[in-house]
């Protein structure tokens, strides 16, 4: 086993350095007449837009980021788990409950895998889901608004990373815990792990109208870590499959004991019937912290609950459900073609890949062709289940996807290059080196039924001398490929915002059409709302002082305020009055322990200031918003804590505001 280990990483180390060297770049920049129609293939001229959105994760910053393609370029960045001073996002008191959680407000998050709602199969372009993999959560962002409109946390879980995916309908997004944990936590000896330890796997609901998610079950499988995770499609959809590894439930020096197992498993789990189990009043609850933090569209606002129970399934309560598919050594990638016929893991530290075939499957159930059981569940035999074997493909199979043609295309972090094979013949048609230890690729609607398979987009972890150098971190990067022929053709080199894990795409007439230009004024319910410049007014409660603010090109209102003390805690709910496409305003106050608010038309945002220091201090607009944008501008002034300044603002010196002691 160690010398397994050892050999891989030997090759892993010497294909780093051999696709690093300044050969392959000559290569490159030889093939002129190749590069020219690449250049075509990705040039959209200025003012026309790209055919497709790809929604790229963030990785380490906890975003998601937003490219067209085929050009590359980056239109958003949509904060999701993490604060971002660019927007304001989890600055602002409306959006800081996004970020609650049962450890408290948690100011940035680790985010892996986004996917698109599906309907009958195929991407809908309605929202994104994505998961944060350490403290465990799973947002929804809407793709009308691009903003997070919701944020549930995933209790009895840790390292939510077999998550975020959805069900060809959307009824639920998947959360999967990557640790095996106490289940609930609890105070525990680690050694003890083995048999104590528990793999939750959470299924939420999603509400077809409004997205609206709940974690609809729990269910407690064997303390094994469940890496990725694929819905059935077609025949298949009424079925999950999960990767495993540390099958072998080992605590310490993982690297080694958690690669004993000649095999783990492919979990395959039948929601329906797990869906039907519950209906009929199936499973137990029991009591568990998370947060579920939603956007209230009419006020303008995250609210944040507390919730104290989960409904618990019991695998071996639920026969039929449950089984385990033997799979080369610590499969890391889980992903099934767009018939639903083949379930394909790569293991990562095997030569091989397993592929696995569901009507193999439902005939080893029905002839209970098993090898024993794992904690109740049978395993099926290897043999009744396997579809093939893919042979030598390349080294460190990671993700696949698929095309419309029956192809499958795989990432090998070692050997550093994307492979092309056919599914049902388990032959590679082609390779294409990549630059460097690609983890995740993706094509347009390649994890669904309906593959949109003109672009396939790999995302690199490693990129060397791709790019200027910028200190010792270089940046991340994809690239992308057309597939449209029988030869993968690379065509662009883009960077990436953070670590791109997966990411999500779709054509663009999906999501264009509906984007949301303005917030309607006369909608919005905020309870610190103006709609227009009469309602503007300062409000003192006790040490509080409350502006209800507006913005327009090119004033603040009011923009004279007297009467703050030191020792105050002042809100600036700040309304935009805009009803124009494109014309926020940002506010920022000198001193202010926040990000500046940029403030869509008819949105209300609200940020805080406590002044430390006497004196008359400026505030002004941050966005350039008009050619009297430097106008923009007001002063706030600051007497002693107990002097007896009134308390009065003005939009002009004619408008004297009103005492409100
Ligand atoms: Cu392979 Cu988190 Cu999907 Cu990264 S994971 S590569
Ligand atoms: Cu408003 Cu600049």
């Amino acid at each position: 086993m160690k010398l397994f280990i050892k050999s891989v990483f030997t090759i892993a180390i010497a294909s780093l350095v051999s696709c690093g060297g300044p050969a392959e770049k000559k290569e490159s920049t030889n093939k002129g007449a190749l590069a020219g129609s690449a250049a075509e293939k990705v040039y959209v001229k200025p003012g026309e837009h790209d055919s497709h959105y790809a929604f790229i994760s963030g990785g380490f910053s906890g975003q998601l980021s937003v490219y067209g393609l085929p050009s590359g370029r980056l239109f958003r960045v949509i904060p999701v788990f993490s604060q971002d001073p660019e927007k304001g996002y989890g600055y602002s008191e409306e959006t800081k409950p996004m970020l609650n959680t049962s450890h408290g407000l948690i100011p940035w998050g680790d985010s892996h895998h986004p996917d698109i709602s599906q309907t009958n199969g195929s991407v809908d372009g309605r929202w994104v889901f994505i998961n944060e993999n350490n403290t465990p959560r799973i947002a929804r962002i809407s793709l009308e608004t691009f903003e997070t409109e919701e944020i549930i946390e995933i209790p009895n879980s840790a390292g939510n990373h077999s998550s975020s995916y959805v069900t060809e309908n959307s009824e639920y997004v998947v959360a999967g815990t990557r640790f095996a944990v106490p289940f609930p936590q609890r105070d525990m000896p680690i050694s003890e792990m083995k048999g104590n330890f528990k793999g939750a796997l959470t299924f939420l609901s999603v509400d077809p109208e409004k997205g609206d998610m709940d974690i609809a079950f729990q269910i407690k499988m064997p303390g094994f870590n469940y890496d990725k995770a694929h819905p059935g499609r077609n025949a298949s959809s009424d079925w999950f499959f999960f990767t495993t590894y540390n099958t072998e439930e080992a605590n310490t020096l993982m690297e080694v004991n958690a690669s004993q197992n000649d095999k783990d498993f492919i979990a395959a789990v039948n929601w329906k019937k797990v869906e039907e189990y519950v209906a009929n009043g199936g499973g137990k609850k029991e009591p568990a912290r998370y947060a579920h933090n939603k956007w209230n569209e009419e006020k303008h606002m995250a609210i944040s609950e507390m919730k104290d129970e989960v409904l618990v399934v019991d695998p071996r309560d639920v026969p039929g459900a449950f089984y385990f598919l033997p799979t080369a050594k610590s499969p890391h990638g889980c992903d099934v073609d767009p018939t639903g016929e083949y379930i394909v893991g790569s293991g990562k530290l095997a030569a091989a890949m397993t592929i696995h075939s569901y009507s193999k499957m439902i005939k080893a159930i029905e002839n209970k062709d098993f090898d024993g059981d794992a904690y109740g569940i049978p395993i099926i035999n290897f043999e009744a289940v396997n579809y093939g074997v893919l042979n030598q493909p390349g080294l460190g199979p990671l993700h696949t996807e698929f095309d419309s043609r029956g192809n499958a295309y795989t990432t090998f972090f070692i050997s550093s290059e994307v492979v092309k094979w056919n599914v049902k013949d388990l032959t590679v048609l082609d390779r294409h080196p990549v630059y460097y230890s690609v983890g995740h690729l993706m094509i347009p609607g390649g994890n669904s039924r309906t593959p949109d398979d003109k672009y396939l987009v790999a995302m690199n972890k490693i990129t060397k001398d791709r790019y200027l150098p910028t200190g010792p971190e270089v940046c991340q990067s994809a690239q992308l490929f057309d597939i449209s022929g029988d030869k993968m053709e690379l065509l662009l080199d883009f960077p990436t915002i953070g670590e791109p894990h997966y990411a999500a795409g779709i054509a663009a007439e999906k999501i264009k059409a509906k984007s949301k230009k303005i917030f309607r004024l006369e909608d919005n319910e905020h309870p610190y709302a103006v709609k227009n410049e009469a309602e503007t007014k300062v409000v003192r409660k006790g040490n509080e002082v409350h502006i209800y603010m507006s913005m327009i090109r090119s004033h603040f209102s009011p923009d004279n305020i007297e009467g703050v003390k030191v020792g105050d805690k002042v809100y600036f709910h700040v309304t935009n009055l805009e009803q124009d496409y494109d014309v926020p305003h940002g506010i920022a106050m000198i001193g202010a322990q926040t990000s500046e608010l940029l403030i869509m038309p008819g949105r209300t945002t609200t940020f805080t200031w406590e002044p430390k220091q006497v004196g008359v201090w400026p505030f002004y607009c941050t966005d350039f918003c008009s050619a009297l944008h430097q106008e923009m501008q007001g002063y706030v002034r600051v007497s002693a804590k107990g002097s007896n300044t009134p308390l009065k603002y003005t939009l002009d010196d004619e408008v004297p505001g009103e005492d409100d002691f």
